[in-house]
């Protein structure tokens, strides 16, 4: 039998057809910390963190996904209801993608709001590493926000000189996993972010790490529950601090502060301390803004009906 490349697209739309999106499954260093360069990490993207994949709801997608990591890799799409040959399972729904070969992922992905991506060959070494991406399925729904910003939230297990140690450890394996040394978003050890003053922000929190379980909430800002899991919350639901276990996602409506420097703090609890994760700082003239003002979520689910034939 053939390799990956030849397994998936076999679609007759996308055949030819130029991809939306191009992933790089690369090996590569890079400052988690700064001034602190980490060997062996992997990615989705040659020279940094996997990319924020967004694609409308409904419309057919092509993603290629290029291997030169070295070892062989696949992509799942998490979360999206899609046709199975396209779930990226090895040996189950496809060949493995071989080091210098390209696969073509096709599917119309059937619900809005917000994904992830990750390999399923050598998975828990390939995502410690760094191989998790968000995926954003967008409406083409405006509910009103200014500012659409995405936190991919893990860990990574490195020592005090800044490089990996063993990733597992079979001793934690009953105690709860084992967890990584620093914590990150977006491959940022606590980051800022500046937003316009008084804006409206939908803020997508993603928990791909394996081990931790988040206990989030955000100091300094009005906030509100609009998602979990891609499927919209009731506006009454709304809990002191979000849980968040492997490869769970929260969507929250931000309202940025009025002030300029102002800042809101996103944090987790461990062992009963805030911890802080990112913060968010306003910049600029209040916008004015009220929460008020967003369009509720509306859970969108689209009928998916999977043709053999037309494979
Ligand atoms: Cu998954």
């Amino acid at each position: 039998m053939a390799g990956g490349a030849l397994l998936l697209g076999r679609s007759r739309l996308a055949e030819g057809a130029v991809p939306d999106h191009r992933l790089q499954a690369s090996a590569l260093d890079y400052a988690l910390r700064d001034g602190q360069v980490t060997a062996g990490m992997m990615s989705f993207a040659a020279d940094g963190p996997p990319p924020v994949l967004r694609l409308r709801r409904g419309a057919e997608t092509i993603v290629d996904v290029t291997n030169d990591l070295g070892e062989p890799t696949t992509v799942h799409w998490h979360g999206l209801r899609i046709a199975n040959h396209q779930d990226g399972v090895p040996y189950l729904t496809q060949w493995p993608i071989m080091q210098g070969e390209t696969a073509r992922y096709t599917f119309a992905a059937p619900d809005a709001g917000t994904f992830w991506y990750h390999p399923h060959c050598n998975t828990l070494e390939q995502m410690a590493r760094g191989m998790t991406g968000a995926l954003i399925v967008e409406d083409d729904e405006n509910a009103g926000f200014d500012r659409d910003l995405v936190l991919n939230l893990r860990d990574f297990r490195l020592g005090k000189d800044g490089q990996f140690i063993e990733l597992f450890r079979p001793r934690q394996a009953a105690r709860g996993g084992t967890f990584g040394t620093i914590m990150t978003a977006n491959w940022r050890v606590q980051p800022t972010y500046d937003l316009p003053a008084g804006s409206l922000v939908r803020l997508r929190l993603i928990a791909t790490d394996v081990t931790r379980i988040y206990r989030l909430s955000l100091a300094g800002a009005e906030a509100r529950l609009i998602a979990l899991d891609s499927h919209p919350t009731p506006l009454a639901y709304q809990p002191q601090e979000i849980v968040l276990a492997a490869g769970q996602r929260a969507d929250i409506a931000v309202r940025v502060p009025d002030s300029e420097g102002e800042t809101a703090v996103l944090n987790t609890t461990i062992s009963g301390r805030p911890v802080v994760l990112a913060r968010l700082r306003a910049v600029g003239r209040s916008a004015g803004r009220r929460l008020a003002e967003l369009a509720p979520l509306v859970l969108v689910a689209m009928n998916v009906v999977y043709s053999l034939s037309a494979y």
